[in-house]
């Protein structure tokens, strides 16, 4: 082709396409802020917790509305402390919340104008528990998402329906534009009422992925509201435009052992992955399958050394409370973090990928090497990208190393292991 040929498409495809998104110094602070923030409390509430059976029984159980209808009434969360959950996910080290303010069963958990299917209409306990949520993490200094389902099981106009959901009595009519209408006008609600927010987690776009979502007008919504706010989608594919960072839903970024990240690409963006103490997102009673702290906590420090956050969630009883099982385990992640969380908090990923043996993380001229798993009293590493001033453990303690042209070898005796994380800490010049 000619140059004039190449201008002339060039011009075409610009006219052609919509603008791209470009975030500004507020949302770039903001995504800073987050890979520093490392790690954060997922709250999986709403209705479905009453059944004690996670957040999907509606479809999974075929559950006419008429009968999930009853569950509103017996929602009476009076066990609620929003000071105390917000002092929980801060002593496990958390520095943000993402709850749930609509999950696929179209519930709301605030005080929606926009529709009465929400819990000051529908509960006795009436009360708007996200803006009691998002005062006290103003007050204690932490960040608030919301975590909002574009999937609808409940909401007549969201037709036609996609790959869940048919079971529940609605009849097959609807108009999709105004169920998105709706959408927008809860989203509005939810970056209007509730002061600073850090960002809204979607999901549920993988239940229609042919569809007309008009995401690029309700990123531009959210946007336009509050420009530092975070939009994230769980769609399982790279990123879309308008975005603000990524997330994988139980797997390290590029893993797919859950099977629903075939397709995920790693962009760009901020990562983040998200996984469940036992194997629910909502209250599970009949689930006790719980992960021990080792295993959080390798996770959480195997998300840093694939430069993501770790979202851990916890699904709260219908009376408000967060069973002792969740809540032994985040203090102990806390204690673990008082400790170790220099090698955590504002790293990005470090200079050697992911092992089998650990991972590294970074910040500035500190390399920290986690120790995971080690079978002998050294472990060696290939040459880093600059040589080596000192080499200790977290605590202080020298750590022996010896540095050649292949590259270098720690010495790490059994009696000064950690059988949770070895973290060496390595000075570069
Ligand atoms: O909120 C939690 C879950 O309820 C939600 N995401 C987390 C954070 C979630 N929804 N669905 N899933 C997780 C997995 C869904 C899998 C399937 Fe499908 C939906 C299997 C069949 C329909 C998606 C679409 C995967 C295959 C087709």
């Amino acid at each position: 082709m000619t140059a004039r040929r190449y201008l002339f498409l060039g011009l075409a495809l610009a006219l052609a396409s919509p603008a791209q998104y470009t975030s500004g110094p507020q949302n770039l602070e903001a995504r800073r802020w987050f890979q520093d923030a490392r790690f954060g409390l997922f709250i999986h509430w709403g209705v479905y917790s009453v059944l004690g059976d996670g957040e999907w029984v509606l479809n999974n159980r075929k559950i006419p509305l008429g009968d999930y209808e009853k569950l509103p009434p017996q929602f009476n969360p009076v066990k609620f402390d929003a000071a105390e959950w917000v002092s929980l996910a801060k002593s496990a080290g958390m520095r943000y919340i993402t709850i749930t303010s609509k999950h696929h069963d179209g519930f709301a958990m605030f005080d929606s104008k926009v529709s009465d299917w929400d819990i000051a209409d529908r509960t006795p306990y009436k009360k708007d528990v996200l803006k009691m949520l998002a005062e006290e993490c103003r007050r204690q200094g932490l960040k608030l998402f919301f975590y909002h389902s574009h999937l609808d099981w409940r909401h007549p106009d969201y037709y036609p329906r996609g790959r869940t959901g048919h079971n529940t009595g609605r009849p097959e009519s609807g108009e999709w534009y105004r169920y998105l209408d709706f959408m927008d006008a809860q989203l509005r609600e939810l970056l209007t009422n509730y002061g600073e927010i850090g960002g809204i987690w979607f999901d549920g776009w993988w239940d229609r992925p042919k569809a007309d979502w008009r995401l690029e007008k309700t990123y531009k919504l959210i946007h336009d509201l509050q420009p530092a706010a975070l939009i994230g989608n769980n769609h399982h594919q790279a990123p879309f435009d308008g975005e603000d960072f990524q997330m994988f839903e139980k797997d390290l970024p590029g893993q797919n052992t859950a099977g629903f990240n075939a397709e995920s690409k790693i962009g760009r963006l901020p990562l983040e992955t998200c996984e469940t103490i036992n194997r629910a997102w909502g209250y599970n009673k009949g689930d006790s399958r719980h992960k021990s702290v080792q295993e959080l906590i390798h996770y959480l420090v195997r998300a840093a050394g694939h430069n993501a956050n770790f979202l851990l969630n916890v699904g709260p009883r219908p009376d408000g409370a967060i069973q002792p099982e969740f809540v032994e385990r985040l203090n102990q992640i806390g204690a673990w973090l008082r400790i170790n969380g220099d090698s955590i908090y504002g790293t990005r990923q470090g200079p050697i990928p992911p092992r089998d043996w650990g991972v590294t993380t970074q910040k500035g001229k500190k390399v920290y090497v986690h120790v995971l798993k080690l079978d002998d009293d050294v472990l060696g590493l290939p040459r880093l990208p600059s040589k080596i001033a000192r080499a200790s453990l977290l605590n202080g303690a020298k750590v022996d190393f010896n540095e050649t042209a292949l590259g270098v070898l720690l010495k790490l005796d059994k009696a000064a292991r950690d059988p949770i994380d070895t973290v060496v800490v390595l000075e570069l010049l």
